[in-house]
């Protein structure tokens, strides 16, 4: 087993490792910025090193000075959370090149994902189910034209260097191809510098449903059930819950043995997740797989009632799976509390935490690395919490959520607290009938909040 860590990241995810390292009796070494020398991640960790200043180009993705980091402390490993390095290609090699475990995917792993179009070719060939579309790269409108007629209008363009809707356009009919294909190729060029494109048959409004993996370095995998993030807005997550409500035994079944397919084609090791796009239907799509941990890994934990990021570390460390998959016992939600004011369009809202009271109780759980005092920089992710309710049933897991987003207090800033109120008590929500396009249509009256 290892005897340090190297968390290279801030934040709730860096107090998170940290927890689990200390948990193992692993050493740990947080990095940070200047801007973070009051964090919670800096106090609890064995060791700190301040790597640069607040910029995340200066510091938090400074390759050499988190080598350096980890040198001078004598670090065997290094967890890299999620954003930041997490799935940089880059990174992985010059930790291993120094002898040093990147607790995650190889860099060809990271490669063969980033790039979407060959990610989709690579699980087609596996037998993952994709969605019908262009074979590998779409190179001139002329082409487009053609795959597009022959799969039948509306289709969407996407950049193969994407992810997250950068580069991704809806093209309702041949008319606007042209004019849709070449923006999405300069947004692309400008956001990636790359302005690969490939071309799929569009899904009408698609739930977001991944499916958790884990894998070793002998080469098994196994799935610990799904995750539903369908709650998202401009492509940020907002509310994950498992399991699905949309979710069959049959469909899980064999969402899990799609995504297990697609770990083993790739002889992943790690946790990791397979996200794909689901029809009303319930006909399921390949859409992207993560290599790292996720924000949402929380409620999956709560329902499978193990610690995701001990078993990242043990595999890291060479020990194997058990190989059984997991069918979720309970019912788990994450809302993701952000520094943004969902009154003006969750317009980031950083500052001074006055006053803090955080929820706690029967079947509540709180990530966070915030604490009354505590100045939120504007120079990062505006994620400050995540509130997870546990339960035996989906209701009951919403009324807790309810009862614990009333009891949290945040003086100083605003958060995304109300909008959370608003969800756990609207009807489609409620419903379980949440899809992608759910919160593009509606707007929630904040008018009776204090
Ligand atoms: C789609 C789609 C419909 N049809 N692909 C958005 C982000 C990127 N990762 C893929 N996305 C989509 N791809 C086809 N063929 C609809 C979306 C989509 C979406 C997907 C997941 C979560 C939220 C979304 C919001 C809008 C559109």
């Amino acid at each position: 087993m290892f005897k340090k860590i190297l968390i290279a990241n801030r934040g709730e995810i860096a107090l998170r490792v940290i927890r689990t390292c200390k948990e193992m009796g692993i050493k740990t070494v947080a990095v940070y910025s200047t801007a973070d020398k009051d964090s919670l991640h800096v106090r609890f960790a064995d060791e700190a090193i301040c790597i640069g200043p607040a910029p995340s180009n200066e510091s938090y993705l400074d390759i050499p000075r988190i080598i350096s980091a980890a040198e001078i402390t004598n670090a065997d490993a290094v967890h890299p959370g999620y954003g930041f390095l997490s799935e940089n290609s880059k990174f992985s090699r010059i930790c291993t090149e120094n002898g040093i475990k990147f607790i995650g995917a190889t860099p060809e792993q990271i490669d063969g994902m980033g790039n979407k179009a060959q990610a989709k070719s690579t699980m087609e060939e596996a037998g993952v189910p994709c969605v019908p579309g262009s074979k590998g790269l779409v190179k001139t409108t002329a082409e487009a034209k053609k795959i597009a007629k022959k799969i039948g209008y509306p289709v969407m363009i996407k950049a193969s260097a994407g992810g997250g809707g950068k580069g991704m356009r809806f093209i309702p009919s041949e008319d606007e191809l042209e004019e849709l294909m070449d923006s999405a190729k300069r947004e692309s060029a400008a956001c990636f510098g790359n302005d690969d494109m490939y071309m799929e048959k569009f899904i009408e409004e698609p739930r977001h449903i991944e499916i958790q993996i884990i894998g070793d370095q002998t080469g098994n995998a196994c799935h610990l059930s799904e995750r539903d993030c369908s709650t998202q807005r401009r492509h940020q997550k907002l509310v994950e819950e498992v399991p699905s409500p949309f979710m069959t035994k049959k469909l899980r079944d064999e969402m899990g043995q799609a995504a297990i397919k697609a770990a083993k084609a790739v002889k992943y090791e790690g946790a990791g997740t397979v996200e794909f796009l689901v029809d009303k239907h319930r006909k399921f799509y390949f859409m992207e797989m993560n290599t790292r941990i996720q924000v949402e890994h929380c409620v999956t934990e709560e329902v499978v009632g193990f610690d995701l990021i001990r078993e990242q570390i043990k595999v890291a460390a060479g020990y194997k799976i058990s190989g059984k998959n997991y069918t979720p016992q309970l019912h788990a939600i994450e809302c993701r509390i952000n520094a943004e004011d969902p009154i003006n369009g969750f317009r980031p809202s950083p500052g001074k935490i006055n006053e803090l009271h955080t929820p706690g109780g029967h079947g509540i759980r709180l990530d966070t690395h915030v604490y009354s005092g505590y100045a939120i920089p504007p120079n990062y992710d505006s994620m400050i919490a995540k509130l997870i309710s546990v339960a035996q049933t989906r209701e009951e897991a919403i009324a807790k959520m309810k009862r614990a987003l009333d009891e949290f207090i945040i003086e100083g800033i605003k958060t995304t607290i109300p909008f959370h109120i608003k969800l756990m008590e609207n009807e489609t929500f409620v419903n379980g009938g949440v899809t992608t396009k759910f919160l593009e249509e509606v707007e929630f009256d904040y008018s009776d909040m204090k």
